[in-house]
């Protein structure tokens, strides 16, 4: 199924994200702008600004939450530096530690170096790739209020796999169920 998200902001999101933090979690935050986004939503001691290499968010995340499993992990990644290091994805679901929450902020784009457009905005679908890593939670943020969802369910869910969810996505939704009802070409 095809995306149906908003555009969004991301320094707007990860501040929604930072304030919703109460127990200490950690936030490592990815190459440029997902570090300076983290750095301007507020200042942490559980923040951890990775400078240098694309796609080692996830994995140093992972070290984290696997050293720590009693505090929840977020790790906020760049599209351009996820598809650096997919491998990662499929590790992470092998270990599936409960407590780490992978955050890729797909603007399509290699913002920072001149915005050069990535596979996302060609064909690639980031969340798709993740579960057929095996990260079976996966999903996209519709919106601002679908992103607090999510961020709450990282925080308070047990990491396990939901049962399967409707998608909240009303147009694709209603598009279906017209289609079904003979009201719209298939
Ligand atoms: C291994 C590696 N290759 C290339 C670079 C140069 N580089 C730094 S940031 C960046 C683009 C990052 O794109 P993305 O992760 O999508 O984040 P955005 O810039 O869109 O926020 C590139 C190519 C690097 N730092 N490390």
């Amino acid at each position: 199924m095809k995306r149906n998200t908003k555009m969004m902001n991301r320094l707007e999101l990860t501040t929604r994200l930072v304030s919703k933090l109460k127990n200490e979690e950690a936030v490592i935050g990815g190459i440029g702008n997902s570090n300076f986004d983290l750095w301007n939503a507020g200042r942490r001691p559980q923040n951890f600004y990775m400078l240098g290499s694309m796609g080692l968010t996830a994995p140093i995340a992972l070290g984290v939450a696997l050293a720590q499993p009693k505090r929840r992990v977020f790790a906020l990644e760049g599209d351009g530096s996820i598809l650096m290091q997919l491998g990662s994805l499929a590790t992470i679901a092998a270990v599936n530690p409960r407590n780490l929450t992978i955050i890729v902020w797909d603007n399509g784009l290699y913002q920072i170096t001149g915005s050069q457009p990535t596979a996302t905005a060609a064909a690639a679908d980031v969340v798709e790739i993740a579960r057929g890593a095996g990260i079976a939670q996966s999903a996209w943020a519709s919106d601002e209020e679908d992103f607090e969802r999510l961020v709450e369910r990282a925080l308070h869910g047990d990491g396990k796999a939901p049962a399967a969810q409707t998608p909240r996505e009303p147009v694709s939704i209603k598009d279906a169920f017209m289609r079904g009802m003979g009201t719209k070409p298939a």
